[in-house]
């Protein structure tokens, strides 16, 4: 399997990050060893195992729906098909992690970028960056729930306009992207489930953020995600729990530049804060308030 390419690291507020050449490449199908299917199978089918019963009903769903198999790396040609009838996304092969105004502008449009090449056998249990089975398996399956594949657009355009707007509005917007679409929980009738990539395609996160007593589970509020910092190297110290997905695509609906404004003028919260006006959830049962100390 030939390396990605990178070019240059970019400075963000996650520090200085590996950043790959921008163009789309083509997925190169026929290039992929067995070994790499292999640690594709095996990744697919150990989330899988974990995922009934911790990851949302709409996740596993669309993930169904997708029709991705363990057996091989699935071709984005073919899951475009059934991606493009469904919410209109297509996927687009990256060698990365892009600048953020490239890639706000691609989902934008409705593409998501997507990692050409997987991890190694050593690099199961975790990698540092995204590669094409945090991509696949983590964030295409929700772009076949019209929801979400909604609030990935919007994301997107905001992503555009924070981007003319300034550094500060980036960070914030970042935030929103972190604690939604990589590392969300939502709340279902039988308790708090996953939807965040992040989380769905790590095993030991897919554990840790419903049954740890470590981490807060904190009620969704837009401004309260914006003002607060997060950990790029560790599990999550704060999930925040969503009712809905229409709950997220309301809330994301205004123009966010009085936000941002709001924003500039106020501190911003080590990651691991809980605030009197917090709504705080127990572990992943999801039953509202926590009792004192459950949390
Ligand atoms: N690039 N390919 C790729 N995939 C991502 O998820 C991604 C990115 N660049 C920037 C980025 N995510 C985050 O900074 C978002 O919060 C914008
Ligand atoms: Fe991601």
């Amino acid at each position: 399997m030939n390396q990605p390419r990178r070019v240059e690291n970019l400075q963000t507020d996650k520090g200085r990050v590996p950043v790959y050449a921008t163009g789309i490449v083509e997925q190169p199908w026929a290039d992929y060893s067995a070994v790499d299917h292999d640690v594709w199978r095996q990744l697919y089918e150990r989330q899988r195992q974990l995922l009934v019963g911790r990851a949302s009903d709409e996740f596993l769903v669309a993930q169904d729906a997708m029709g991705m198999s363990p057996d091989r790396i699935p071709k984005f040609s073919e899951l475009n098909r059934v991606l493009r009838d469904a919410t209109g996304w297509e996927l687009i092969g990256v060698e990365g992690l892009l600048p953020e105004l490239d890639f706000f502008d691609h989902l934008a449009n409705r593409r998501f970028p997507v990692t050409w090449w997987i991890r190694r056998p050593d690099q199961v249990d975790y990698i540092e960056e995204p590669d094409l089975f945090h991509d696949l398996f983590g964030h295409v399956p929700l772009l076949m729930n019209p929801l979400f594949a909604d609030y990935m657009q919007a994301y997107g355009r905001g992503g555009v306009k924070a981007h003319g707007i300034g550094p500060e509005a980036l960070v914030n917007l970042t935030r929103l992207y972190w604690y939604t679409v990589e590392f969300g929980l939502i709340r279902q009738q039988d308790g708090l489930r996953i939807y965040g990539s992040g989380i769905v395609s790590s095993k030991g996160e897919s554990i840790h953020c419903l049954e740890s007593t470590a981490p807060n589970r904190i009620g969704f509020d837009l401004e309260r995600i914006m003002r607060t910092r997060y950990r790029i190297d560790s599990y999550q110290k704060t999930y925040f729990v969503i009712d809905s997905f229409e709950q997220l695509i309301d809330a994301t609906e205004p123009d966010f530049t009085p936000i941002y404004a709001r924003l500039a003028t106020q501190e911003s919260y080590p990651a691991g804060t809980v605030l009197e006006s917090d709504r705080v959830y127990s572990r992943g049962t999801g039953e509202g308030w926590a009792s004192d100390g459950d949390v």
